[in-house]
């Protein structure tokens, strides 16, 4: 009795290739809105923190107006220093100023936080 082993060499079936592009064009654009409401007369702004990242990147006043921001750490721990304005916001802090000086400010996380602290960059444009 002969045994025929038959090596059948395993064939790898063609790898399926899952058409990658499944999301129909139906997303809503979720336009990030810069948190910036009109409340008594204040620019109303929270700002989160994590590592290392401000949620909001720009914060857009007119020269005159009431501003007042919130600094809420979602992650580690951050301060928000707004240089050219000379103010600094302690984490669950609210700072409120009047944005006299047009211009753009940078706003900086001011506790040194770890490897992404100088990434932690924002602006303030007064106009
Ligand atoms: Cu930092």
């Amino acid at each position: 009795m002969k045994k025929w082993l038959g090596i059948s060499s395993l064939m790898l079936a063609l790898a399926l290739v899952a058409s990658g592009c499944g999301g129909s064009g139906d997303k809503k654009e979720s336009a990030s809105s810069p948190a910036v409401s009109d409340e008594a007369g204040a620019n109303a702004i929270t700002l989160e923190a994590k590592n290392f990242e401000f949620n909001t990147k720009e914060i857009k006043v007119k020269k005159g107006d009431k501003v007042s921001i919130t600094l809420k750490n979602t992650q580690g721990n951050h301060a928000v220093h707004i240089e050219g304005y000379d103010k600094t916001i302690k984490a669950n802090a609210t700072v409120t100023f009047v944005a006299d000086k047009a211009g753009e400010f940078n706003f900086i996380c001011s506790i040194y936080c770890g490897k992404g602290h100088d990434d932690m960059v924002g602006k303030l444009i007064v106009e």
